[in-house]
């Protein structure tokens, strides 16, 4: 099953170039054909439509831009990374040629550094710190720091919390991740926090992991639950450890140039369908979270969870990228965070 997935992000990588030249194409997920369309709005992602839970929030958020808006604004979904990989799609936002993307803040990080706060290591225990920093003041001060680099932050989505799979060994202490090979996104809190820990970490594509784990190039990856069993990597991998180190939101953004081309009542209206799909997508992802962990578990993936002792030891290590970052995310936003997390119980 996932030769084929990999043969679709080649076929969709190819047809990259004649849908961003053209403005047209084969369309994917579940595309409906609205002939009265006034507008059309091609979204790029890099995992699935159907399967993910960040696929499914784009499908509610199609559903519900073209319902309320009377066919008058069509929405075109591109998963698999189709149009790209994260970085491309948002270089091709910048430059008006795709109009809406969602990816993870991480490799937003490269264009706005105000997005590293949220790979700090273990920076949200809980779901309800994570809504209360994302949805409130200090989460939209981030979003819209995306306007210095021509893109407009619309909202968060949840990718979630991350969790490590390998093919060597199960994972009991941190002193397991010594000299392990292993995927890391493009970010370099991500990396700095894997080399303290004692692995060896390499910054890929997503597109390109499932490949080099299958290959054996690299030993781990870490994702959330969702995306290993959307992606299938748990095919290639032996073991899971719920570590939740990481917590990775989705960044729902749209090209200014898209932006500036709608009326004030559509973007009134973009926004209202992104907002309202935003608290579907992450009731789905925390609900996939659950079920598709016990799917894995079903297909013979060996999981364990990280003890509270061995965290505390993992934040503990990895404490000195909170001081090392804090200049580039911006010492007073780090410290705002903080504090706003400090007190919600
Ligand atoms: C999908 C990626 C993925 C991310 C990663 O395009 O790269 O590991 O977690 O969601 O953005």
């Amino acid at each position: 099953m996932k030769g084929k997935k990999i043969l679709s992000m080649l076929v969709g990588a190819m047809m990259t170039t004649s849908l961003l030249l053209t403005g047209c194409g084969q369309e994917s997920g579940n595309n409906t054909d609205s002939t009265n369309a006034q507008t059309t709005l091609k979204v790029g992602f890099g995992s699935s439509i159907d399967n993910s839970s960040g696929g499914q929030g784009l499908k509610k958020f199609k559903e519900l831009l073209e319902t309320e808006s009377n066919g008058k604004i069509k929405v075109e979904l591109y998963g698999d990374g189709q149009l790209g990989n994260d970085k491309s799609m948002m270089e091709a936002l910048q430059m008006g040629t795709l109009d809406m993307t969602l990816l993870s803040s991480s490799p937003v990080s490269e264009f706005t550094k105000a997005f590293l706060v949220y790979d700090l290591p273990f920076l949200f225990t809980d779901t309800k710190q994570v809504d209360n920093v994302l949805d409130g003041e200090n989460g939209k001060e981030i979003l819209d720091t995306l306007k210095d680099v021509n893109i407009v932050g619309l909202c968060y989505f949840e990718n979630g919390f991350r969790n490590i799979t390998n093919s060597k060994t199960p994972i009991n202490t941190v002193e397991d991740l010594n000299g392990l090979k292993i995927r890391t996104m493009q970010n370099p809190i991500h990396l700095e926090s894997f080399t303290l820990w004692g692995a060896n970490p390499s910054p890929m594509a997503f597109n390109e992991v499932f490949t080099a784990l299958e290959q054996k190039t690299l030993d781990a990856q870490e994702n959330p639950n969702t995306l290993i069993y959307d992606a299938g990597f748990y095919e290639a991998q032996k073991y899971l450890t719920i570590s939740r180190h990481f917590y990775t939101p989705y960044v729902f953004m749209i090209s200014q140039k898209t932006w500036d081309k709608l009326s004030d009542e559509d973007k009134k209206l973009v926004q209202k369908c992104a907002d309202e799909a935003k608290i579907y997508q992450r009731e789905v992802n925390r609900k996939l979270d659950a079920e598709y962990l016990e799917k894995m578990k079903d297909k013979g993936i060996q999981v364990n969870e990280l003890s509270s002792n061995e965290i505390n030891k993992m934040k503990e290590i990895a404490k000195p990228v909170y001081d090392k970052f804090a200049e580039d995310i911006g010492k007073d936003r780090l410290n705002k965070i903080l504090e706003q997390i400090a007190e919600i119980k």
